[in-house]
């Protein structure tokens, strides 16, 4: 189904119940609704980056008190990924604060990626902006997703962000697209866009083709010293909104409830889940800043009868991935 910036703004602007049963109508058609997809981040090159993103703690411009890091050896980021399986992860998301990656900075990463799949988890990379045959690199190395947000709408874009374009973006997600990956691209809400701006970036999540397999809906971490540190919180009720938005419009992808989740309720998390959010970052930092702790979100899914999705590489090792796509909420390469 095509959707419009108009029809996506229609959405938003119907009743918030009319909004949730639809979304939540539409979620039970594709998925399991206890099954939450699981991934744990890791900055593997932090601070220091020459862009300016107004809402990232890691641009040198902003004086946020990140403390630079260097690119991290492939041992210390394996060290990572064994300890966030060992804490249920079934995805691993490696985050570097690069423009792009040098062609010699993807030697160290491919590396990591191989030995991460390894041990039977998902890969996912956030490196920036790629060049033409860097994605064909990633995914030789086994990379399965790459994550490159579009961030906000095209009309928001320019307030935000300085230094690429959204043209930019949408050319690395056309080369991650072309070779092969799996993508993972969605935005940031509570930047004190408007309301057509959160429709706006939903309408072009909706028109990538195919769309995005994974699509992260941000709400702001709003961090002292960068430009947006005293942006208007967003209401809570206009982000379950976005979130019943994203599932109605791209209805067979894991929506995940990013970042933001560490000043959310449960209640809040719980409304998100419903309005189709099935994917989560879990340990207790995103890339810089902090996320809800583990036992906090084991807690909650005991609450909500969740469980963590079992993804394609665990399937593969235990043999239940027949049973998973049988059962409807398998990956998408099922059929
Ligand atoms: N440097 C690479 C890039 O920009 O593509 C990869 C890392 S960057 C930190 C990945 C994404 O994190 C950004 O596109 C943005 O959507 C998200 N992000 C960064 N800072 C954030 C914040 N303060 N709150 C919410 N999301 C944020
Ligand atoms: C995404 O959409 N959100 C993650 C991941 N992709 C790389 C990053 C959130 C970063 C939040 C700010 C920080 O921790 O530095
Ligand atoms: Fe750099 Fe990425 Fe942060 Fe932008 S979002 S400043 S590109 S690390």
């Amino acid at each position: 189904m095509t959707h419009t910036l108009a029809t996506v703004e229609a959405l938003f602007a119907r009743p918030f119940f009319d909004l949730l049963y639809e979304a939540h109508t539409v979620h039970r058609r594709h998925f399991d609704p206890a099954d939450i997809q699981v991934s744990t981040l890791l900055s593997i090159k932090t601070g220091g980056c020459p862009e300016d993103c107004g809402y990232c703690p890691q641009s040198r411009r902003y004086d946020t008190g990140v403390a630079d890091q260097a690119l991290l050896s492939v041992d210390e980021v394996v060290a990572a990924a064994r300890r966030a399986k060992a804490g249920g992860a079934g995805r691993f998301c490696m985050g570097a604060a690069w423009r792009g990656p040098k062609d010699r900075d993807l030697d160290r990463v491919t590396e990591m990626i191989a030995a991460i799949r390894d041990l039977g988890l998902e890969t996912c990379a956030t490196l920036g902006l790629l060049r033409p045959g860097q994605a064909e690199r990633l995914a030789a190395a086994g990379l399965d997703y790459y994550n490159h947000n579009l961030d906000t709408s095209p009309a928001f874009y320019g307030d935000i962000i300085g230094t690429r374009e959204y043209e930019d973006r949408l050319a690395t997600l056309a080369r991650v697209r072309d070779a092969g990956l799996k993508v993972c691209c969605g935005g940031i809400v509570g930047m004190g866009e408007s309301r057509p701006d959160r429709a706006g970036l939903i309408a072009q999540l909706a028109a990538l083709d195919p769309p995005p397999e994974s699509v992260p809906i941000n709400l702001l971490v709003r961090v002292p010293g960068t430009p947006l540190a005293e942006a208007p919180s967003l209401e809570p009720f206009e982000f379950v909104r976005t979130i019943a938005v994203a599932r109605i419009c791209l209805p067979q992808s894991r929506v995940r409830l990013a970042a933001g989740r560490d000043g959310m309720s449960e209640e809040l998390q719980a409304l998100c889940f419903f309005a189709g959010a099935n994917s989560l970052f879990a340990g207790e930092t995103l890339l810089t800043t902090p996320n809800p702790a583990i036992t906090a979100d084991a807690a909650l899914f005991a609450k909500l009868g969740l469980r963590a999705f079992m993804n394609g590489a665990e399937e593969a090792e235990s043999g239940d991935r027949a049973a998973s796509c049988a059962a409807g909420n398998g990956p998408r390469d099922c059929a």
